[in-house]
């Protein structure tokens, strides 16, 4: 086996949004030149937040949030959904605007995870949201203010996946510099890929099959052919699937790899130096 890879296992590590139960994002604030945090405040989201995204989301030059509001996920299953994403516009002293009506978006049932990318290449970050309890992907697609910026608010499309997905990742698995998607589905212990049209819109999505109750996918080049592939943190089958990417786009059959006891994230990096 030629691939040369670590893979680093981390716990899962909830920064700023809770793990459910709690209604508000906490923010600190990283003093200048101190390696410490200071209490920055709490920011009302919606119900049982589990998720973050940061970006500057209405293109005034001030990092903003994006929170996905799950409801009550409980052992996979959803209690109670909010069913929405919260945007917290940044003041630029590391505080947040209140979150208005016109703050919050739509997305699918029990939205668990929020990512933002510009997916169109017009400037403007979109956010892509999974949707654990509806069993698809919200694509939301910054608005222009028609010159060319963005006007703060944002249009859903919608893309099935598999069962209870619940993390995905952005990246170009293919050569044509467009960005495409990989959702990881909990509840059928696989993981979809969704190529990008270039436009913000995803062709049908393509699913590969990974361990058991698969958490975390991490995208990066593993076997050194300037390909990318994917890493998938298995949370219980105990082990990590290792799909090798092809240039079009696709992937091999999984290989799995055994590791500790229920994986829930990973990451990708040269962890020897090599
Ligand atoms: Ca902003
Ligand atoms: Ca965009
Ligand atoms: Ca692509
Ligand atoms: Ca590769």
């Amino acid at each position: 086996m030629m691939i040369r890879f670590m893979l680093m296992l981390i716990a899962c590590l909830f920064v700023l949004a809770g793990c459910g139960g709690d209604d508000s994002a906490t923010v600190a604030d990283l003093p200048a030149g101190a390696g410490t945090f200071a209490a920055g405040g709490d920011f009302s989201v919606g119900d049982s937040p589990r998720s973050v995204a940061i970006g500057d989301l209405n293109g005034d030059g001030i990092l903003d949030l994006a929170v996905a509001n799950a409801g009550s996920v409980v052992n996979d299953l959803i209690v109670d959904g909010s069913d929405n994403v919260s945007v917290l516009v940044g003041i630029g002293d590391g505080t947040f605007a209140p979150v208005t009506a016109a703050d919050i978006y739509e997305a699918g049932t029990a939205p668990v995870f929020v990512a933002t990318e510009d997916l169109n290449a017009d400037g403007i970050l979109d956010l892509v949201v999974a949707n654990s309890g509806s069993d698809n992907v919200s694509v939301l697609l910054g608005n222009n203010d028609g010159s060319g910026k963005s006007d703060g608010t944002f249009a859903a499309l919608g893309y099935d996946v598999g069962t209870n997905p619940f993390s995905l990742a952005l990246g170009y698995l293919n050569a044509d510099l467009i960005l495409d998607l990989v959702v990881v589905n909990s509840g059928s212990a696989n993981v979809s890929v969704l190529m990008g049209n270039g436009d913000g819109t995803f062709v049908v999505a393509v699913d590969y099959a990974v361990g058991e109750s698969p958490r975390s996918v991490a995208i990066g080049d593993l076997d050194g052919d300037l390909i990318l592939d994917l890493a998938v943190a298995n949370f219980r089958s105990l082990n990590v699937s290792v799909l090798a990417g092809k240039a079009d786009g696709t992937f091999a059959t999984a290989d799995n790899y055994v590791v500790g006891a229920s994986p829930r994230s990973l990451v990708i990096g040269d962890l020897d130096g090599d």
